[in-house]
């Protein structure tokens, strides 16, 4: 049974109306968000280990100035997120923590490794590409502050797609070599790319109550076929090999058949036993101990500042 307080809740959120950091919500609604965007966040700045680690390694001074940049938009987004996340009553100190000690998760796909120039460019395109298309309909979720922060990471990220893209297709059109790196490239991070889309619709405890509330705009199945659709034809002109058997046009769905990844290999990611998982957070937890005097001096600064204020 809904108290009034919630029936007026949902009937703003079925008209399309934003919730904003001030008006009432429900105590689920809004944990469901901090949860959301908390993880998100920390997807995006646990995201730079991987690309981060390739910046000295660059090809070219070209390719090292783009791939600088990429990584300094993603601490951009992050921020962002954070931000999106305090308007709901937590601390970004609170949900580092979280992260810190496994508290909050990331996505997935960061606990895979790269291991060479292929997998950057292969981040980037498939990456990325998954990123957005589960972003895109996000600008229009019901929470102001994540659907504004959407907006504005959708406009970069669609540039980082790009860059992948350009990146893998040096590599597809160039020396046997190469054109070997970018196939084990996209063989090896398929299936973790689907992964980012989350579990099928079946296990995916909280998809009805956050698309009830338009938290989620789309299942995780719908925006996985939408990305096997639109990637597809990308690989085709790549003319690299289709990296799983069971991908066959079906006329009938109008879709991409394709094989499901292995849910048994994604639960044990995301229960902290993947590739990277040890070295990914040992990576920020470095990060955060290393930074604290920095922080206790910004502190101790803003202290002795507003003391001289009074004084
Ligand atoms: N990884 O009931 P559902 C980027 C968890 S893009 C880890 O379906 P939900 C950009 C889920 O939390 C990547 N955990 O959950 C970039 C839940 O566990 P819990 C970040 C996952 O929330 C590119 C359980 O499984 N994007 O970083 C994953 O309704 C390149 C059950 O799942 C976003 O976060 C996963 N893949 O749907 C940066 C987008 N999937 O919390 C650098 C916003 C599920 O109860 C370089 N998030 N789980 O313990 C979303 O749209 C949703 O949260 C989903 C999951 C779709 C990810």
């Amino acid at each position: 049974e809904m108290t009034d307080q919630e029936r007026e809740f949902q009937d703003k959120i079925d008209r399309d109306i934003k919730i904003e950091p001030k008006d009432w919500m429900p105590d689920d609604y809004r944990a469901t968000l901090i949860r959301q965007i908390g993880q998100h966040a920390h997807s995006e700045i646990v995201g730079q280990l991987p690309e981060g680690n390739w910046i000295t390694r660059a090809p070219t001074l070209e390719r090292k100035a783009i791939l600088l940049a990429k990584v300094q938009d993603e601490a951009g987004h992050g921020l962002y997120l954070y931000c999106a996340a305090e308007t709901l009553g937590v601390t970004r100190d609170e949900i580092t923590e979280m992260l810190l000690d496994g508290r909050m998760k990331y996505s997935s796909i960061f606990n895979y490794p790269t291991l060479n120039w292929a997998d950057i460019g292969a981040v980037g395109w498939l990456v990325d590409g998954a990123a957005i298309m589960n972003q895109v309909p996000l600008q229009r979720t019901s929470y102001g502050p994540y659907s504004r922060a959407m907006i504005r990471i959708c406009k970069e990220e669609s540039f980082h797609q790009r860059q992948g893209y350009d990146a893998i297709r040096k590599m597809a059109e160039g020396s046997p070599e190469q054109k070997k790196m970018a196939q084990d490239a996209l063989n090896r991070l398929w299936f973790p790319s689907l992964m980012m889309f989350g579990p099928s619709d079946k296990d995916s405890v909280h998809s009805a109550q956050s698309m009830a509330w338009k938290i989620k705009i789309n299942t995780n199945d719908e925006l996985r076929q939408k990305f096997v659709d639109q990637t597809v034809p990308q690989i085709e002109f790549l003319g690299l090999d289709l990296p799983d058997p069971g991908i066959k046009w079906n006329e009938e769905r109008g879709h991409y058949d394709y094989t499901d990844p292995d849910w048994s290999e994604f639960f044990n990611v995301i229960k902290g036993n993947g590739p990277c998982n040890v070295d990914r957070l040992a990576a920020r937890n470095k990060a955060w101990d290393d930074g604290e005097w920095v922080r206790d001096g910004l502190l101790e600064h803003a202290r002795k500042k507003a003391a001289r204020k009074h004084a």
